[in-house]
């Protein structure tokens, strides 16, 4: 972890931290208080007393204790970091933060579910938002970003209807934190340019294994602008390191009940553990005069720049390393807007740009109360702020003297407007012209090329899952005619999926003709080309008295080697004694635990353990979904005969299945299971 010293937002906040171990209780007036589990009353059974001040404040405060949740984006989880850019970007961007490697940024990122409130679960099928704030010596640079490259709609003014549309029915308030209702799936019928990302939500995109496998993207085009005054287009990317992986939704469904707070618990001990998560700032740049090179407009945020055409340069890499010690006071009282940017990141006129720049100080202003939330600690830039920008509720500053107005005389005209060279911020000296139009640019009306090479791209499981998505999340559509239209309108991507789709929901299948012909791919856009690796990887180790304990040594080394966690599952909590008497503590009960939890199972050898947990109907389900959720699965020697049942149906059913006869030295199998676990799932199970 950084150190404090090292980390000026974290040193800033330090001045905010109370700690409350071994002091007194007072009110909030600080006057001391003597007790505090009996109102003040007129005699033992009378009636509590106006003048208990005590009773008073503190019910007052718990009365007000909530604050509006965001209209989306309620439900979230943040951290803190830091990010560092591996060389200067001067010849794209003037901005301090991206120029010299050895300055350490501190950052805190919000990751969020879109459609859900505070309370919803975490693996429900969405967009996730990526949202960092970067805390830079030239004040906060705010990348609000989400981990699909495009967005529904192409023009702002369409957000509170697309977000209506997605949000429970207003009737009768169902479903819940879903997009796979009537009013949803009415809404892209009726507005095409969502295709593309409708697509991508009903893809492995939509359910993340973890915040810390997860792409980000900026998903607007932004201008990156030099000391030259010289600009870039530029999108802006997020690549996790250990890859970019996805639960499956049968079990990201189970997960909902098991643990709906698994990505955040998932971010939380990662981070507790030091495994922090590490992601590379990609950047994408188009030169201002190539604008119109491309059969995409660049200001159209419902498309992509394919990565083959326009490469990633990875840029710098951010480290989240320290939770928040106060969920609501940082993470909920954080405050976004895709407005902070800083000298040498600038906007471009993308149309949904433009309206969010409006939207976000405005819902702040409710959410946080009034206009002073940039006071707020986790808001407040490490730079310093000199404005005449007085008074409003929960004022926090003194400002002192005479004037709070510009020009002045009498403060010398201070504070000052800044020039370019003292780091005053000048807008990019665009020329716009043109007239006063409500209309779209004919070059944002392709609704579907993208989505189709979106499309050609996945591999087939990839595929697969999209094809299952649609059919569940139309299948709980009411609406027969919104189920047709939706596999009418995915007729003009690819008749194939609208074929799927409509067989799978008993619907007319559309003819052939409509199909885009569009037959590149991007490589890049499926998931299976990520990284893979073992790294954090959450084993559960079934167990039961009487396992070989000297294997199990073995095995737990070569997991914490493997930087893999794992779990010790068995029938109860407290210690087991392997064959020979050694104890081993138990974490967690098939009661308490479930394999939708896990990356990966791995039996214990050891016949009489293996005996007992085959006697175990918990362990034969634990087992069965891993199986079907395509896990690895590790059964050396004795184990393999819980799997036989699974491994006689064919060969590509065994994959990742790894077995061993009783003779095989225990390592071998270790590290086979071990490469199995790497590969994240097992999809050749699914064919
Ligand atoms: Fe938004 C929150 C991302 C379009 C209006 N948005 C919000 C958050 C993220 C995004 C990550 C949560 C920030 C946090 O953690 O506090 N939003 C996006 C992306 C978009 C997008 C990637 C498209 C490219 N948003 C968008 C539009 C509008 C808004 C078009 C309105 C014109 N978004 C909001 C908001 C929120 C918000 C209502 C709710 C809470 C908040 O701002 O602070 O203003």
């Amino acid at each position: 972890m950084m150190n404090v010293a090292d980390n000026k937002k974290d040193e800033q906040l330090e001045e905010y931290r109370i700690n409350n171990d071994g002091k007194k209780l007072t009110t909030n007036h600080g006057v001391r208080v003597s007790e505090d589990e009996h109102s003040l009353k007129a005699g033992e059974r009378g009636p509590t007393l106006m003048e208990d001040f005590h009773f008073r404040e503190k019910m007052t405060h718990f009365d007000h204790e909530r604050i509006p949740e965001r209209i989306v984006h309620a439900r979230g989880f943040g951290a803190h970091g830091y990010f560092q850019v591996y060389e200067s970007m001067a010849k794209w961007t003037k901005a301090d933060f991206l120029q010299e490697p050895s300055k350490k940024t501190p950052v805190f990122v919000r990751f969020s579910t879109v459609a859900g409130s505070r309370g919803s679960a975490d693996s429900v099928r969405d967009a996730r938002g990526f949202a960092t704030k970067f805390y830079t010596d030239e004040g906060n640079f705010d990348l609000v970003g989400n981990n699909i490259p495009v967005f529904f709609i192409q023009d702002a003014i369409k957000f509170p209807d697309l977000v209506h549309s997605f949000k429970p029915e207003p009737h009768n308030e169902m479903p819940q934190a879903a997009t796979a209702h009537d009013t949803f799936y009415d809404f892209i019928v009726n507005n095409t340019e969502s295709a593309h990302m409708v697509l991508w939500t009903n893809s492995d995109r939509g359910i993340p294994r973890s915040y810390r496998m997860m792409e980000g993207f900026g998903v607007h085009t932004f201008r990156l602008v030099n000391a030259e005054g010289i600009a870039h287009f530029v999108k802006f990317h997020w690549k996790p390191l250990l890859g970019v992986h996805s639960l499956v939704w049968d079990e990201a469904q189970k997960i909902a009940g098991k643990d709906p707070d698994f990505h955040r618990r998932d971010l939380y001990e990662a981070i507790e553990l030091g495994n922090y998560p590490e992601y590379e700032l990609g950047i994408q740049i188009i030169k201002e005069e190539d604008e119109f090179n491309f059969d995409f407009d660049v200001l159209d945020p419902t498309k992509i720049w394919p990565e083959e055409l326009v490469p990633v340069h990875r840029i710098g890499k951010m480290t989240l390393d320290k939770n928040v010690d106060n969920v609501f006071a940082e993470t909920e009282q954080a405050a976004f807007h895709i407005g902070h940017v800083v000298p040498g990141i600038d906007f471009t006129n993308d149309p949904l740009l433009q309206g969010r720049l409006f939207s976000y100080t405005d819902t702040q202003l409710l959410r946080l109360g009034g206009p002073n939330f940039q006071q707020i600690p986790i808001n407040r830039p490490v730079s310093p702020v000199h404005n005449h920008q007085r008074d409003g509720y929960h004022q926090m500053r003194i400002d002192q003297g005479q004037v709070s107005y510009h020009k002045n005389g009498l403060a010398n005209n201070s504070p000052a407007p800044a020039s370019p060279e003292e780091g005053g911020y000048t807008h990019y000296q665009e020329k716009v012209e043109g007239h006063k139009v409500r209309k779209r640019s004919d070059s944002f009306m392709d609704h579907y090329s993208q989505a189709k090479l979106f499309w050609n791209s996945m591999s087939m499981p990839e595929k697969q899952h999209i094809i299952e998505a649609f059919q569940f999340e139309l299948g709980k559509c009411l609406n027969k005619e919104i189920q047709q239209q939706v596999v009418d309108m995915y007729a003009n991507v690819d008749h194939f999926l609208a074929e799927q789709i409509a067989i799978g929901l008993g619907l007319e299948v559309p003819e052939k003709e409509k199909e885009s012909t569009v037959t590149d791919q991007s490589p890049a856009l499926s998931q299976l080309n990520t990284p893979m690796s073992a790294q954090t990887r959450k084993v559960a180790i079934l167990v039961h008295n009487g396992f070989d304990g000297e294997d199990l040594m073995n095995v737990l080394k070569a997991f914490e080697q493997a930087g893999m966690m794992a779990e010790i599952v068995s029938e109860h909590q407290g210690k087991i004694k392997s064959a020979n008497g050694a104890e081993l503590k138990v974490d967690q009960t098939f009661l308490t635990a479930d394999s939708v939890l896990y990356d990966a199972v791995y039996i214990a050898t050891g016949q009489e353990s293996v005996d007992a947990l085959k006697k175990n109907k918990k362990v034969n389900e634990f087992l069965m979904n891993a199986f079907n959720h395509y896990k690895a699965i590790g059964a050396p020697k004795e184990g393999a005969a819980l799997m036989q049942a699974f491994l006689m149906e064919s060969e590509k059913a065994a994959a990742g299945v790894i077995t061993s006869d009783n003779t095989v030295n225990i390592d071998d199998s270790i590290e086979a299971f071990i490469q199995a676990v790497a590969k994240h799932r097992h999809w050749e199970r699914q064919i």
